[in-house]
């Protein structure tokens, strides 16, 4: 909204008392659009509103997400106050009380079983100084190996792919203002219009300028709707698409061979795989015609520019980091990276996708994007945390094998933090299984989640009103959440209450923080000289320059817009190319007489990950109330599926109910059911255990199921 249309939007209300005028960014996706609350008192009543914010990423543009974000955090349901479980029901106790049944349980248990029988489960919807802050507090103050999060379950394939190739992971390699001006785009597995939607004029401007814009999606979608071509392949079959489309490339002789020769490894390893690789049988396993895999591959070959983007629609696969490296080796061999109007965006799902992985709260990470295994790395994060190097543990599990160690009673007391993993995890019924094994369990949250409601102890939680902080945005942007909203009721901030349980247990010293620039003042210098260097980053120069690109090395330094102009991140500036040879764990995915077709899984507009946020905002519920199997009206006829009628989904993992949705836009070998909702809908029942081997990533994206109407 410009201040024009905010001073006649005020000016109108002739009828309000007191206004009060909250800065904040959006508490949903990565594009983290800035936003404020209007609160105003209108003849004695309370009436808010939501309106758009001008910065460089998102020029004031919200989403209905947006718009709503408030109705959650202002719902009666938000928890006010430290709950702790007696009788199977939830009653309302002190901090002081709180804390100390944390501290005896806490030490209970490790005095018992040892420091890594606890475990902590963090989030990337936390600031950057409460993921870093969790981070520090496993290590220096639980001393466990134990500490991951649910990014684990969201981008880290593609982190993983990016790492490997380029050395560096920062998501995307270019600034979003580059898009409009490339000739060609690859959007592969990504939903923008539905899950980022104030990107999109970034792709329509594209559009216009005349880029050619390739989708691939078992699906079509608002997103596939602005593509000039759409691969609508069979679930799980890109890293093959990937192969293919590269062994045109160079059969066509597309490729840049001085760029390849100057700043690749492995081409030729690449190469004479590739030349092994049947075309054929590349169209029959990703079920696309082969003069669309030649469209494709020599449009984006011939054009001067080209961007591929990848989201969870190839990336949540068991094996997901190689399609990411596959799609990567696209842009290695034509030499699209480093370069004006070139490059790759891993298109980041949480509000700090980003920024949350890089600062230690991922089983083998500390901060800056430092190895937990690399003995200088220790070193040096020792020395900051003012521990000795020994005293650090080393590399403890992901996110979904904590749930496996619990089951096994070598994890027995656990700290989840904004994440909701009973819902959101692969094999659910499993994981709820394994949550009710602990012996203790807090949930820090806003609402009584599916998983909170597992726990002995849940401590309330504020919200993208209240609390400030850095949000590092899909682009790479470090920007900073002004939240000032009055804490409600006994809410506490994600990082006063890592402090308040540090302290009870003894380590009041290491986390005596009294504001989020405090932590981040100490998480600049923990990731100077690492990859993600934060250390010429300020709150100041935050401000005055409306969020930097990291790296941002030293106080003078402006931020890196585009990264690999010169050389890339590994040692010999090189990127390392990859051979993709691996097919996913089909032994699981394999359709079969029982099992006959696929599922995949994603997200719809109005909901945001498990829902408990927007189920609790009237607005966005009423919008969708309810989870459903979108399924071709074709493959309906065939299982005697109806159009909006209740069906069960079976896998080899478990059962759910939800409605039917008849749609043409899906393939008919494929079903697909958003995981915005719980208990008998929640398709994460259905979702295999394997995971990917490089990232740990689970295979949410294909699972073999069958479908029939419920009997009623
Ligand atoms: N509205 C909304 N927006 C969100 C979120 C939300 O929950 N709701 N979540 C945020 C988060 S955390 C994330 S990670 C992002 C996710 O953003 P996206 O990754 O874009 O979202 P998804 O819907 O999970 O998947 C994207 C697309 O992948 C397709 N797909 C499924 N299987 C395959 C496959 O095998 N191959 C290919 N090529 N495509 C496939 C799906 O049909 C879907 O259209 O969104 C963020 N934004
Ligand atoms: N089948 C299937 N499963 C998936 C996916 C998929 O595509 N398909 N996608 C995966 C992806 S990409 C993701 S990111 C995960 C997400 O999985 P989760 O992390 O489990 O999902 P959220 O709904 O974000 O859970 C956040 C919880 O924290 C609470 N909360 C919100 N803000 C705050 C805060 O500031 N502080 C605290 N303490 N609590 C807060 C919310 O109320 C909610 O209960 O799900 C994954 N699961
Ligand atoms: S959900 Fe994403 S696109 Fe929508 S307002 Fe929030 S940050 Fe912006
Ligand atoms: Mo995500």
């Amino acid at each position: 909204m410009t201040d024009l249309m905010l001073k006649y939007f005020r000016t109108k209300q002739r009828r309000v008392q007191s206004e009060k005028v909250y800065d904040t960014q959006c508490p949903f996706c990565s594009m983290q659009c800035k936003m404020q609350l209007i609160e105003q008192t209108v003849v004695s009543r309370k009436v808010y509103k939501t309106v758009g914010k001008d910065n460089p990423t998102t020029r004031g543009r919200l989403c209905v997400k947006g718009i709503s974000a408030h109705q959650h955090v202002l719902n009666n349901q938000r928890v006010m106050q430290p709950l702790l479980k007696v009788n199977g029901n939830f009653v309302a106790i002190t901090w002081k009380k709180a804390l100390e049944i944390i501290k005896k349980e806490f030490t209970t248990i490790q005095e018992q079983k040892g420091s890594d029988a606890l475990a902590v489960y963090g989030s990337a919807s936390l600031t950057n100084e409460e993921a870093y802050l969790l981070g520090k507090f496993a290590r220096v103050a639980l001393k466990t190996k134990h500490i991951d999060y649910n990014g684990r379950l969201c981008m880290a394939s593609a982190a993983t792919g990016a790492n490997q190739t380029f050395g560096l992971d920062r998501g995307f390699t270019n600034s979003l203002q580059e898009i409009p001006y490339t000739r060609c785009i690859i959007l592969a597995g990504t939903n923008i219009a539905e899950c980022q939607p104030t990107i999109m004029p970034y792709f329509e401007q594209a559009k216009e300028n005349g880029a050619y814009i390739i989708a691939i999606d078992p699906r079509e979608t608002k997103t596939t709707d602005i593509a000039d071509l759409h691969l609508k392949n069979k679930p799980g079959t890109d890293a093959t698409l990937a192969n293919a489309l590269l062994k045109v490339i160079v059969d066509e002789g597309l490729i840049d061979k001085e760029f390849l020769r100057k700043r690749v490894n492995g081409f030729t390893e690449v190469s004479r795989h590739l030349a092994k690789l049947d075309l054929n049988e590349c169209v029959m396993m990703t079920g696309l015609a082969k003069e669309q895999l030649y469209q494709a591959a020599q449009t984006f070959g011939q054009e001067d520019s080209g961007m591929i983007f990848t989201a969870r629609g190839i990336e949540q696969q068991t094996n997901g980091t190689e399609t990411v490296r596959g799609f990567i080796n696209l842009l290695l061999a034509t030499g699209k990276i480093g370069k004006p109007y070139s490059g790759y965006g891993a298109i980041t799902g949480q509000g700090n996708g980003q920024g949350a992985r890089e600062h230690g709260q991922k089983a083998d990470q500390l901060p800056g994007y430092r190895s937990i295994e690399n003995k200088e790395d220790r070193y040096y994060i020792a020395q900051v945390w003012g521990v000795k190097e020994k005293q650090l543990p080393g590399q403890g599990v992901s996110a979904y094998e904590m749930f496996e160690k619990i089951d096994k009673g070598t994890i027995n007391g656990m700290l989840v933090m904004c994440s909701n993993p009973a819902l959101s995890s692969p094999n659910a019924n499993f994981v709820k299984r394994s949550l009710k094994k602990l012996e203790f369990l807090v949930a820090v949250d806003m609402f009584i989640s599916e998983t909170a409601e597992l726990a002995d102890l849940i401590l309330p939680a504020s919200s993208y009103l209240e609390d400030q902080g850095t949000m590092t945005n899909l682009e790479g942007r470090v920007t900073l959440r002004e939240a000032s909203r009055p804490l409600p009721g006994e809410v506490r901030h994600d990082w006063q209450i890592i402090c308040d349980i540090a302290g009870i247990i003894g380590e009041r010293g290491k986390f005596s923080f009294h504001s989020a620039e405090e932590i981040f003042e100490e998480l600049r210098v923990a990731s100077r000289g690492g990859r993600a260097n934060y250390y010429g980053i300020t709150y100041d120069k935050i401000r005055e320059k409306n969020g930097l690109l990291w790296p941002c090395p030293d106080i003078d330094h402006q931020g890196t817009k585009r990264l690999f102009e010169d050389e890339f991140a590994h040692q010999d500036g090189k990127a390392s190319m990859a051979v993709i040879e691996r097919s996913p764990k089909h032994a699981k995915v394999n359709l079969s007489e029982k099992y006959p077709l696929f599922l995949t899984t994603g997200r719809v507009m109005s909901h945001y990950l498990t829902g408990e946020q927007t189920r609790n905002s009237p607005s966005l519920a009423a919008r969708n109330i309810e989870s459903y199997m979108e399924i071709h009206p074709d493959t309906g006829e065939k299982y005697q599926v109806k159009d909006h009628t209740l069906v069960q989904i079976e896998s080899r993992y478990g059962r759910i109910v939800v409605r039917s949705k008849w749609s043409k836009r899906i393939r008919k070998d494929t079903v697909f059911v958003p995981f915005h909702w719980g208990g008998e809908q929640n398709v994460n029942r259905l979702v295999a255990d394997d995971l990917d081997p490089f990232s740990q990533m689970p295979g949410f994206k294909v699972t073999a199921v069958n479908t029939r109407p419920v009997q009623s």
